[in-house]
């Protein structure tokens, strides 16, 4: 969602005099190779046994919906209004839709949680479960139906892209446990997830259709998609997510909202998505043709230039059923899913009503904001949903906190040293925490990105605060110019907080238009300098970092008087005590890298590392990396990143010991058994509905830029006439067919085949730390390297990831890493399906290499799917 965009999108509406008609842009060319195929029809939802019972209850009420009940929940009732629409008749409410990932946004009394970049860097299951609990119970106190979240898209493939903080890390395997627990999370509190963005968001500039000019197109080849970018929708899918939003982007051309391949092919079909299909603010373009491609929900209702109250949808939708060119069975698909979804989640069972508005703060305010005349009445009941969550989010930021250097052993600090501390990031926004919209500055400690990405703080937890709390010695400069300072003393502590900030493309903070296309990989406010005064000036300089990704840090790294380097992330509201719990040794520091830390921004190719620049027609922006991207790059051309992916040291060291591999299921052929077939779906009539069923009722009053449903009479009974009669035809996309099909072959359950998900092997492990002083959380991280084959694979892929609980010195603990059919196939795209190429011809296993370590680049332990034989002290293979 983006406020400024709209603004400008009106604007620019005003010279459009045909924003209302559903006419779709023309395609511009992709390179040579890249198709966007139809997939058509929708596939029906409803055939998985998870779904079946809210199935059944979503019939038997679609089934009494009348058509213009039916197109009013399938949309938003315009921007600024809040809501879909309901059916109010039926007992079917509006339901609220809303950001973010992180916190209940524009709203106060909740919790602003650590970002999800944070959260990745926790690499603690436990953990990430819990933040989705304590974020579902938020959503749900504020009367939220549907938490916007979490974020997967992008998956961080560009370190200079705008959203990657709002998602995990850039690992498809990271990103995927991260958001099916978010996801388990959330919706055990009864609460709709969504996974966002389906795909390809990987920019921020050039993503949004405007009437002048298309969304970029991402285009990904078909092996690419599978093994890096849809790999965490495939978790969220099978962790049951209810709902997915489509992406501002094309892929292949083709605009996410509305590419039939991928929300009616690999979404619905390959993936068995049984929720809906809900299009990002403002970027569904058409409206015939995206109801045949698999879109079930179009938010918030309006046209691509909004605040017209003109809808693609709504009484549109209601047109385009009577006059015959959606048909019915679409429709009442989209609404069946929508309605399952409620119902799987147990809304129809004391859900609560919103009780707050996201466009005001105010107890009373305008009821219906876009509105030039609206009446007035209490939006704001300020519920307080803040429970005792700040304990998760002070943990998740703690545990996520990354020390990358420690020289000396300079960390812990004792608190009666005497520290200076630089740098305007140390301390709260003087002006207040909220006082930039939607976090669209750079000011004081960063806690989150900006865009719709936010939520307000409650209140700021900052590290100069916490600081203080701790040591009596304490001067700080709030500035980011070197100041000038009294002699130091040789033990003087100096602490350089300095940041890196980045953001939704709807905001343009210090010339960053969303991406961090102006201050690239370097810290803002002239860090680096101020690291750099700093060293030459003191001894002892420990740097810490807020930062939505990677940042180069040559220019100072490697000076003689910084000792220690920290990566704080994004922590939400809980900056101070966390970071003051890691640095006073009250526990070691467990976080590790959800990305790696290159030494120059060139060391990635130059389709990864440049953001795509201006162009007339479609922005082009080609995966030619294909599997390349960070890590899995940089160990396949044999550069050394000054951190690795996964990398983070503590205070105290663990051993590894008593390794053993066993096979789970074991896998006897390459492919994945035969899918079974689809269960039936709920049936219903797919004759044309009377045209009375869309005529708005008598005396009924418009409220202006409202979107509804209705028709008038007139336009009903014509729609209906056209519909009835075949007068006139509409022009079907090529490839369109009406005809339910059985589904790939890949297909079978939510996430795609059962056998992808089954447990092939279980590597167990006693981690033990053999420190003396400090306890900590160990992290053992599981990669997999595939034997030689047809199929190049990157050299090692991570897996699955366990952090143990706090081990006091000498104490030990048992953990558990598991490794599915998928975690060992590649996807063959002749084939079109997953294959293990491991498994030989006579059903014997041969070797996958399954490397156990703490960082990507620190894999000295080894078990080995053949022997089952597991082996220690080896050298690393990246
Ligand atoms: C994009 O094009 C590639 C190359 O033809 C193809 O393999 C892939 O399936 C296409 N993806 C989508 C989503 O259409
Ligand atoms: C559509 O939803 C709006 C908002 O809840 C409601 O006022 C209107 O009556 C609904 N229309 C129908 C046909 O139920
Ligand atoms: C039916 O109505 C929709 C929505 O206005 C329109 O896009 C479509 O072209 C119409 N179909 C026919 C056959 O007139
Ligand atoms: C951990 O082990 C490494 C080398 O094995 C050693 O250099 C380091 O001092 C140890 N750290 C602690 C905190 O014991
Ligand atoms: C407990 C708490 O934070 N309550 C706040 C809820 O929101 C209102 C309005 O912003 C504040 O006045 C309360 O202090
Ligand atoms: C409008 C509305 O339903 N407000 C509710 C918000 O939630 C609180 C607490 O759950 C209720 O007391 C309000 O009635």
């Amino acid at each position: 969602m983006g406020t400024s965009f709209l603004w400008l999108a009106a604007a620019l509406g005003l010279l459009d005099s045909g924003c209302h008609a559903s006419t779709v842009l023309p395609r511009d060319a992709v390179p040579a190779g890249f198709v966007a195929r139809p997939y058509y029809p929708a596939p029906h939802g409803g055939w998985t046994a998870s779904w079946r019972e809210s199935y059944a209850k979503a019939q038997a009420l679609v089934e009494q919906m009348t058509l213009a009940e039916k197109t009013n929940i399938t949309g938003g009732v315009g921007i600024y209004m809040g809501n879909t629409g309901s059916a109010d008749r039926l007992g079917f409410p509006q339901l609220c839709l809303q950001d973010s990932a992180l916190g209940v946004a524009s709203t106060d009394n909740i919790t602003a949680f650590p970002a999800g970049i944070t959260t990745g860097a926790t690499f603690d299951k436990d953990l990430i479960y819990a933040r989705g609990v304590a974020l579902g119970q938020e959503f749900r106190g504020k009367g939220a139906n549907v938490y916007l979240g979490p974020a997967v898209g992008p998956m961080g493939r560009k370190p200079l892209g705008g959203r990657n903080w709002e998602g995990f890390g850039s690992d498809p395997v990271l990103q995927g446990i991260s958001a099916a627990l978010t996801i388990k999370g959330v919706q055990a509190q009864g609460v709709v997830a969504t996974i966002k963005h389906l795909i390809g968001n990987e920019q921020e500039m050039f993503r949004m259709y405007n009437p002048f000019q298309p969304g970029y197109s991402a285009n990904i080849d078909d092996r690419t998609l599978h093994e890096l970018y849809l790999w965490p929708f495939a978790d969220s899918v099978h962790a049951g997510v209810g709902s997915v939003m489509t992406a501002y982007n094309a892929v292949n051309g083709s605009a996410s909202s509305q590419n039939s391949y991928l929300i009616n092919g690999i979404l619905k079909d390959e993936l068995g998505f049984q929720g809906f299909v809900m299009s990002d603010w403002l970027s569904q373009i058409s409206g015939v043709a995206s109801a045949l491609a698999g879109l079930d929900m179009a938010m918030p209702g309006d046209t691509m230039v909004p605040l017209f109250g003109f809808s693609y949808w709504k009484y549109d939708l209601s047109r385009s059923v009577l006059n015959g060119s959606v048909p019915l069975d679409r429709l009442n698909d989209m609404t069946t899913r929508i309605v399952a979804a409620w119902y799987q989640m147990g809304q129809d069972k004391n859900y609560p009503r919103p009780n707050f508005s996201s466009n005001t703060k105010n107890r009373e305010d305008l009821l219906y904001p876009a509105a030039i005349a609206s009446p007035r009445g209490q939006v704001n009941w300020f519920v307080n949903v803040q429970a005792d969550h700040y304990k998760i989010a002070r943990q998740v930021a703690q545990d996520a906190i990354t020390l990358l250097k420690n020289d000396d052993n300079i960390l812990p600090l004792s608190p009666s040293a005497s520290f200076k501390v630089f740098g305007t990031d140390a301390a709260v926004n003087p002006d207040g925490p909220n006082a930039c919209l939607n976090r669209a500055c750079n000011k004081g400690t960063l806690g989150m990105g900006w865009g719709s990405g936010v939520a307000d703080y409650p209140y700021f937890d900052d590290p100069i605060s916490a600081i203080r709390k701790r040591a009596a010695d304490v001067t700080y400069y709030q500035t980011d110019n070197f100041p000038s300072v009294p002699t130091p003393k040789d033990s003087d502590i100096a602490l350089v907080f300095i940041n890196s900030d980045a953001g939704e493309n709807s905001f343009t903070v210090e010339g960053n238009n969303g991406d961090r296309n102006s201050a690239k990989l370097a810290a803002w406010h002239n860090g680096d300098e101020l690291v750099k005064r700093a060293a030459a000036k003191y001894k002892n300089v420990i740097v810490v970092v807020h930062t939505v990704g990677p940042l180069l840090l040559e220019q100072w790294h490697d000076l003689p008087s910084v000792k220690a380097v920290l990566f704080a992330h994004l922590p939400g509201q809980e900056a101070g005590e966390s970071l003051t719990n890691i640095l006073f040794g009250e526990t070691s520091p467990c976080g590790h890298l959800p990305y790696s830390i290159t030494k120059k921004a060139d060391d990635l190719p130059s389709s990864v590392a440049d953001l795509k620049g201006f162009a007339f027609g479609q922005v082009q922006d080609t995966y030619s990396e294909g599997l390349y991207i960070d890590y899995r790059y940089l160990n396949k051309m044999g550069t050394k990143p000054r951190y690795a992916f996964g990398h983070g040291l503590s205070y105290t060291n663990f051993s590894f010991s008593e390794i053993s591999i066993s096979p789970v299921t074991r896998l006897t052929t390459s492919l994945p058994g035969p899918r079974a077939a689809k269960a039936p779906t709920p049936q219903f009539s797919t004759a044309i509905p009377p045209a009375n069923e869309a005529k708005a009722p008598k005396g009924f009053n418009k409220i202006w830029r409202y979107l509804y449903s209705w028709l008038l009479d007139n336009e009903a009974d014509e729609a209906y006439q056209i519909g009835t009669t075949g007068s006139k035809k509409y022009p079907y996309p090529e490839g369109y067919s009406n005809v339910q099909t059985a589904g790939p072959a890949s297909g079978g359950d939510e996430g795609g085949n059962p056998a992808l998900w089954e447990t092939a092997f279980e590597v167990t492990l006693k981690v033990k730390n053999i420190g003396t002083r400090f306890s900590g959380k160990a992290s053992v991280q599981g990669y997999v390297q595939y034997p030689e084959s047809k199929y190049e694979t990157p050299i090692v892929q991570l897996r699955d990831f366990v952090k143990t609980k706090e081990l006091a010195p000498g104490e030990e603990t048992t953990v558990r890493l598991g490794f599915k059919r998928r975690d060992l196939s590649v996807w063959d795209v002749e084939e079109q399906n997953w294959v293990a190429p491991g498994v030989k011809a006579d059903g014997s296993m041969g070797r996958y290499t399954i490397w156990l370590g703490e960082s990507s680049d620190r894999l000295r332990v080894a078990c080995y799917t053949d022997t089952l034989e597991c082996e220690g002290g080896l050298e690393p293979v990246v």
